[in-house]
């Protein structure tokens, strides 16, 4: 919270850039996108300047769009060109759990130079992305990460269909990232790796055009490390249909909170010139992309005809439910003196100054290695949530989305299933799920300082 305005630099002089992301081809004879992570150079300044120092997938910011159909496998060559070993994660996807991508407990990491083949059933459609799961809070910064989409023939029909990938950079006054704030102790104990650089789809406020008149779907997907994002539509109504990749029930919306990891779904009719998006998380508009109608693309028929939507399903039956309680403590301005580390019970300056933990669950710090409980295959769990913080977490299940209950009615539970949910400092949330994909599934802090420093057990489920 210490660094609330984005930097000033090369505010001037940006030029406009398409909203519209490079897609790569897939192989014919197997159906093979081919991901290559390394270092490269990314334009997010816009005016030539060139951020360096990212890692990215194809030398892409952000990775290469991969778009399949419901029903079809989704199947990735990753070959690791960085230094360092990675893995990928596919956000949001239903997995089963060896193509999960979580490096030590679904699969051994990629090394450096080595190539490992995802083969990913593709059981729901929606709005989803890929970002790099071993040593997260690093390579995501750096830019590891890609939308994917998922097609079906019940979508609603729309003229332009963009995805928008938002990202806040932590860069330097040369506009390169900001090297030296990795790993701050001051970031993994607060809220996170706050950028001051926003993106979309890898650039500074881009501008697309639109027909006239048309009907847009507008994926919006935050990257973020920590911050979340509140992104104000002006210029059009805006109805959220699908949140995480879910349907959820159609609504009229002006402004969309996106925590890390988290997606939303809106379909926009044009009716006027122009669409202006703005983050305004800060209390400081914040440029987003902008929509302008161009007419040499012709007029589309505005179609005033409701969006068909299938209703969200409705909750599991509680009557049977495993509830597993999930008490969360830690961090700055928090009341956790002690934890237990490796069987060893540690005060927490302990615990920050020699291991860099600072947060548990139930007093266990939290890694891959801790099992938060098991579950039988079928089972209706309810993980209640306290989070006993100071701070704001957005919890993300691997595996499965659940339904959200909480206990203030004004505290906005959403419609749909959620696969990432913000629970804000000193407040509860029930998340519901059927335990219906057996495996060992993270369930993780998606501020991703918070997850390296405690916030994430498994849920071994069989
Ligand atoms: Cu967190």
């Amino acid at each position: 919270m210490q660094r609330r305005d984005f930097l000033t630099i090369a505010a001037a002089g940006v030029t406009a850039a398409s909203l519209n992301l490079p897609a790569i081809g897939r192989a014919n004879a197997s159906d093979l996108y081919r991901l290559k992570a390394g270092k490269a150079t990314a334009n997010l300044i816009g005016d030539g300047t060139g951020s360096k120092n990212c890692w990215l997938y194809n030398a892409s910011c952000p990775g290469p769009l991969l778009r399949r159909r419901k029903g079809e496998m989704l199947n990735v060559a990753v070959t690791n060109d960085l230094s360092t070993p990675t893995t990928v994660h596919w956000h949001g996807i239903r997995n089963i759990n060896e193509m999960d991508g979580v490096a030590h407990l679904t699969q051994p990491p990629i090394e450096p130079g080595e190539t490992f083949l995802y083969e990913v059933p593709l059981t729901e459609s929606g709005t989803y992305w890929y970002h790099a799961h071993t040593m997260s809070w690093e390579q995501v910064a750096r830019g590891l990460y890609g939308p994917l989409i998922i097609d079906d023939d019940d979508d609603p029909a729309v003229n332009h269909d963009f995805t928008l990938m938002i990202d806040d950079w932590r860069l330097d006054q040369d506009g390169q990232i900001d090297d030296a704030s990795f790993g701050s102790l001051h970031d993994w104990s607060h809220a996170g790796r706050f950028g001051n650089w926003l993106t979309v789809n890898g650039t500074s406020d881009p501008a697309v055009s639109a027909k006239p008149g048309a009907r847009l779907r507008l994926r919006l997907i935050s990257a973020a490390n920590a911050r979340i994002f509140k992104i104000k539509i002006d210029g059009a109504v805006a109805t959220l249909i699908a949140e995480d990749g879910a349907v959820c029930r159609a609504e009229q919306i002006e402004v969309v909170t996106l925590a890390p990891g988290q997606r939303a779904d809106l379909i926009i009719d044009m009716d006027g010139d122009s669409i202006i998006l703005q983050d305004v998380s800060t209390g400081t508009p914040y440029p987003a992309g902008r929509i302008i109608a161009d007419p040499n693309l012709g007029q589309a028929e505005i179609s005033k005809t409701p969006i068909n939507l299938a209703a969200p399903p409705p909750i599991a039956d509680l009557t049977a439910v495993k509830v597993i309680d999930v008490h969360m403590q830690g961090g700055a301005m928090g009341n956790l003196t002690e934890a237990i580390f490796n069987g060893d019970k540690l005060p927490l300056g302990t615990l920050a100054r020699e291991h860099k933990k600072l947060w548990a669950f139930n007093g266990i710090v939290g890694d891959y290695s801790q099992t938060l409980a098991e579950i039988q295959l079928g089972q209706v769990v309810a993980l209640d949530v306290f989070n006993d913080t100071a701070w704001p977490h957005a919890m993300h299940l691997h595996g499965h989305h659940f339904w959200v209950l909480v206990d203030d009615p004004t505290a906005g539970a959403p419609s749909g299933r959620r696969d990432t949910w913000l629970i804000a400092a000193g407040s509860r949330a029930r998340l519901v799920f059927v335990a219906d994909n057996p495996g060992l599934w993270l369930f993780h802090c998606h501020m991703l300082e918070h997850a390296a420093s405690g916030m994430g057990m498994v849920l071994a489920v069989s």
